[in-house]
């Protein structure tokens, strides 16, 4: 039951009490009235079980006149018949006789016992409702008391909620503040603190920006001129540096060559005039990876690279990183019996080296073929005998000699031909002779150090500067590089 229905029906019980009460009153009323006429002042009687107000100044009884008493008739006057002939009593107390003469008259016992038990009569049923009366109250104030007890246990336990809510925002209020002087803490230090610093960088950002565009904007100036290598070409020229040694170019640097039946204009190339007797004519060079060798077809075939530099001797003495071509190397390798020297320095300052007695090279119609053969070295036999760590089919695919040549934009390797997805040169690095796909790798990508792992690379394959039959397939070298001579010089 909720509380305003319960309120509701403790007013209403409140309310039929009060007309309850009201009731009541009014036959007490009436009995008052109905005892009135029988327990008059007359009477001097013990009081009636206290329902009756004692009366302290009793008059005393009136003096009898006459000699004789008479007895009153038995039959007691009507209610209706005293209220109708109302009598008009002494101040002094009892009744009078209707002979006025004969004075005040007393009540017989019997008369007082019949007015008493119909009063008695009249009372008892009163009573009995009166019981049920105070009973029902009883009851509704039982009700009463359990209901408002009910409510006041409601009370004491909102008050405990409401006091607990209160602990609570207290609680919450307190953390609001703290977070509140955090961040005001944070917005009036720590902010423009850091915005400063970040100012400071940002500044300091912005100096470095200047200087760099300063420097960029000096280095355009200077790139307006195209660069040239202003290296004095020797006088003494030839088919290749054999013969301009035999003519009496002696000193390694660079020199102009031209091949006798090419109908190629001349070029440069740097010649080697010490090692082994000298003459060689230099086709590759590695030593530093300031050259990209990942090219295309067309540069492999022209040549790419610094042919030589001037260090300060005043002629251009020191090799760069370059690819001669294929057209030239072709070229010269069709002039007659050609030697091929490859030498290879580690990053320890460890030296081997392949010759091959015979080295040709087919021209482009062919793929620029290899042909290599009569191999004598420290390095390992990689262009005619692949790589010594494998063995059966796994060593033949790596196999260079009878290769034709393949770069990453024109696939002639041996590895599923046709197959865009299957390029060697793709997945090496370089443009080389590849077959399946290789055993040396003198073009592949140049790592600074040697070792390197298979994470480094773009493919995950060995794609350094790689000679397998000397350091395997996960070192680059430091420094490579391949020369050609006129196989007959080395019977000079
Ligand atoms: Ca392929």
């Amino acid at each position: 039951m909720s509380a305003s229905k319960m309120k509701l029906l403790l007013l209403l019980v409140l309310s039929v009490s009060a007309v309850r009460g009201a009731s009541d009153y009014d036959e007490d009323e009436e009995i008052i009235v109905a005892l009135k006429p029988h327990v008059d002042a007359r009477g001097h009687r013990p009081l009636v079980q206290g329902s009756e107000r004692v009366m302290v100044s009793q008059p005393a009884p009136p003096p009898i006149s006459g000699s004789v008493y008479r007895a009153r008739p038995t039959i007691p006057p009507a209610r209706s018949a005293l209220r109708k002939e109302p009598e008009v009593q002494p101040d002094e107390g009892g009744c009078t006789h209707p002979s006025e003469e004969l004075g005040a008259l007393c009540p017989n016992g019997c008369e007082l016992k019949s007015a008493l038990l119909k009063q008695e009569r009249n009372v008892r049923p009163t009573v009995a409702q009166l019981k049920n009366d105070i009973l029902g109250l009883s009851q509704s104030s039982s009700i009463i008391y359990k209901y408002v007890e009910g409510l006041s246990n409601e009370l004491r336990e909102r008050q405990r909620q409401t006091q607990d809510n209160g602990n609570l925002v207290n609680e919450y209020t307190s953390d609001l503040e703290q977070h509140h002087i955090y961040i005001k803490q944070s917005i009036d230090t720590t902010f423009p603190s850091s915005i400063r610093h970040l100012r400071g960088v940002l500044d300091n950002l912005r100096s470095k920006i200047q200087k760099l565009e300063t420097a960029i904007t000096s280095q355009n100036e200077k790139c307006k001129k195209p660069c040239t290598v202003s290296c004095s070409i020797p006088v003494v020229s030839g088919k290749e540096c054999e013969d301009i040694f035999r003519k009496g170019g002696v000193r390694s640097e660079m020199y102009l060559v031209q091949p006798s039946d090419s109908f190629f204009r001349p070029f440069k190339v740097y010649c080697d005039m010490t090692t082994q007797q000298g003459g060689w004519t230099l086709i590759q060079k590695r030593q530093d990876g300031s050259v990209d060798f990942g090219r295309r077809w067309d540069d492999y075939k022209t040549g790419f690279g610094n042919i030589a530099f001037d260090v300060g001797k005043g002629f251009c003495e020191t090799p760069g990183e370059y690819w001669l071509g294929n057209d030239q190397i072709s070229q010269l390798t069709k002039m007659g019996p050609t030697e091929l020297l490859v030498e290879m320095t580690d990053w320890d300052g460890n030296k081997v080296l392949a010759q091959y007695q015979q080295f040709t090279v087919q021209n482009e119609a062919s793929n620029y073929m290899l042909a290599v053969a009569r191999y004598q070295g420290t390095a390992g036999n990689s262009l005619m005998e692949g790589a010594p760590q494998l063995f059966g089919d796994n060593r033949t695919m790596t196999i260079h000699n009878g290769m034709m040549f393949s770069t990453y934009d024109r696939d002639n390797d041996r590895w599923s031909p046709g197959d865009p997805v299957k390029q060697c040169s793709k997945e090496d690095g370089g443009g080389w002779w590849y077959n399946r796909c290789h055993s040396s790798n003198p073009n592949g990508r140049y790592y600074w150090g040697g070792q390197y792992s298979r994470d480094m690379t773009k493919h995950g394959t060995d794609d350094g500067i790689v000679w397998m039959n000397w350091k395997g397939s996960w070192y680059s070298l430091k420094e490579i590089s391949m020369k050609i001579r006129p196989y007959f010089a080395s019977k000079r």
